[in-house]
């Protein structure tokens, strides 16, 4: 499909509570600003930027038990889902650009509430899967899939704000790529439940041709759902991108993270991507910084048909002489 037109929608999400580390609010604007767009246009992609979220702050947003910033997490995600349904009832590619993985339960959310099933493939050093009563921090970037999941269902508690959170993933549609950093709760519940993943290991011992070919194989196995990639920076290695909140040494090389995307986009299937935890105030020097914004939209423009090969536009005609 790489000749295809490729429409996207663009939301911001400048949102930081899944989370403790000032900064990532500002990811959508430093991605926007690398020229995000600008590569989108030149690949032929037709583009819409339905601009950046804007959130409430609810009074007295006290922990509930571990869990931090619940109120806040809630509304902005349920925000974000009504917009990610909004731009896939425009038939666009949604293209959410957080902030902090959190976001992932919204964008998800949304994207099912539109389409229907969904296959997800979370690439990520961590599994995002800790529940509100297993989290060792408190922050729900590290819990976006104990909502989203079937499975686990049962085990999440009634929170404010998230009585509208509905699961809408099944185990067996959910593929891991570039674990390295799981809490013990996360890795037996993904044991438990059976979730496919390709921890570093496996991307070590497979290669990442293999790995892609097998996830799709696994994903498309019954019937081609639509897919919906949620990438974390922090997947790759922070050699490459450091500006995140939580880095994880021995992660995916450049190639392996742009490999990925590319697979993904020729599928035909790509139908809601995020990319979150860019955090331009995480890194030491201003290279860090533009090492791992221009890497996010080296990332983003893969999965929209830039291919590192080179491209041209379908009606391309050489000049005559
Ligand atoms: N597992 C830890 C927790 O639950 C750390 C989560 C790490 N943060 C992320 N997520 N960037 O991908 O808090
Ligand atoms: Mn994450
Ligand atoms: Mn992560």
């Amino acid at each position: 499909h790489p000749q295809q037109q490729r429409s996207v929608g663009i939301i911001g999400a400048p949102f930081s509570k899944g989370q403790p580390r000032r900064g990532v609010d500002r990811g959508p604007d430093a991605i926007r600003a690398a020229g995000l767009l600008h590569g989108l246009h030149e690949q032929g992609c037709a583009v819409k930027d339905y601009g950046n979220l804007t959130f409430e702050e609810p009074p007295d947003d006290e922990p509930v038990g571990r869990v931090k910033h619940v109120r806040a997490v809630g509304s902005a995600n349920q925000r974000l889902s009504e917009a990610v349904q909004a731009v896939k009832l425009d038939g666009r590619v949604s293209l959410m650009l957080g902030g902090d993985h959190s976001l992932a339960i919204g964008s998800i959310h949304g994207h099912a509430a539109a389409v229907g099933q969904l296959a997800v493939v979370w690439v990520d050093a961590h599994a995002d899967v800790n529940t509100p009563l297993t989290t060792p921090t408190g922050n729900i970037h590290g819990q976006s899939m104990s909502f989203l999941l079937h499975e686990l269902h049962s085990k999440i508690p009634i929170l404010p704000n998230f009585s509208w959170v509905k699961p809408c993933v099944s185990a067996k549609d959910l593929v891991y790529i570039g674990l390295r950093d799981l809490d013990p709760a996360e890795h037996y519940t993904l044991k438990l439940l059976g979730v496919k993943l390709f921890s570093m290991t496996e991307v070590d011992r497979l290669g990442v041709a293999r790995v892609m070919e097998e996830t799709c194989d696994y994903l498309c196995a019954k019937a081609k759902k639509p897919i919906h990639l949620s990438y974390d920076i922090d997947a790759i290695d922070p050699a490459v991108t450091p500006a995140t909140g939580t880095p994880a040494v021995g992660g995916l090389s450049y190639r392996e993270g742009l490999y990925i995307a590319e697979h993904l986009c020729q599928t035909g299937l790509l139908s809601g991507v995020d990319l979150v935890e860019v955090n331009p105030l995480r890194g030491r020097t201003k290279d860090d910084v533009r090492s791992t914004v221009s890497t996010a939209v080296d990332l983003l423009l893969a999965c929209f048909g830039r291919l590192r090969e080179g491209n041209h536009p379908p009606d391309y005609v050489l000049p005559e002489p």
